[in-house]
């Protein structure tokens, strides 16, 4: 085969192969509330690759905006535990954690029952960091 005809077959091999969605970003946005102290709501705003997880959008939005920080310890089966947000700590001995609410696009809140590493944002969720307190026996 020539150089050109070889070019022109890769760009073949290539074209189709890219479906419009792996190009598209998924926006999200992510609101960090504490119905411990009712302090006033921040919301930021980020995106996930196509299907790609909640904790990559953090890093990204953590990555570019410096206002927003959070940290994250590893559980050996269920991944990342979410524990602190803009230097707010979760606290056992306190009964206070940081909760994971999603309100998709409809307005419909949900509670996944995932964790950071395992939830996949949809298009234009509004993601619910939600400093709480736990009551034992009330999950
Ligand atoms: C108690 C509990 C909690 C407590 C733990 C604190 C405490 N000191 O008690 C609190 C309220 C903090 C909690 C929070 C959440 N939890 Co929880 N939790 C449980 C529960 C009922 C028991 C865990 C336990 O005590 N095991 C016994 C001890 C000895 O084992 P352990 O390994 O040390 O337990 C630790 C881990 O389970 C860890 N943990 C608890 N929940 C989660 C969730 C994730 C994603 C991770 C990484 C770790 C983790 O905290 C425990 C104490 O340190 C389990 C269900 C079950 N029956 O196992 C769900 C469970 C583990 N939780 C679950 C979930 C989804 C969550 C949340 C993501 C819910 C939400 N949408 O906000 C959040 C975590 C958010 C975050 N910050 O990252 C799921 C995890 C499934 C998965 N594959 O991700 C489970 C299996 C329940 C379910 N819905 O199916 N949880
Ligand atoms: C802050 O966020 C929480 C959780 O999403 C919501 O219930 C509450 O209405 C919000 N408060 C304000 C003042 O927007
Ligand atoms: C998300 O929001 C954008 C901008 O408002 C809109 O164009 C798009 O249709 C929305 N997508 C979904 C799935 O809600």
């Amino acid at each position: 085969m020539s150089p050109a005809l070889l070019c022109a077959a890769l760009l073949l091999l290539l074209l189709p192969g890219a479906p419009a969605e792996n190009s598209n970003v998924t926006p999200i946005s992510i609101r960090v509330s504490n119905s411990v102290t009712n302090a006033p709501n921040k919301t930021y705003s980020t995106h996930v690759v196509f299907r790609g997880i909640l904790l990559g959008g953090m890093r990204r939005l953590q990555r570019e905006n410096h206002c927003f920080k959070f940290t994250y310890t590893e559980h050996a089966d269920y991944g990342p535990f979410l524990e602190s947000v803009n230097g707010l700590h979760g606290c056992p001995k306190e009964q206070t954690f940081w909760e994971l609410r999603v309100m998709s696009a409809n307005g419909i809140v949900i509670t996944p029952d995932v964790g950071i590493g395992c939830y996949i944002p949809c298009a234009n969720d509004t993601i619910i960091l939600n400093y709480k307190k736990f009551v034992s026996g009330d999950l």
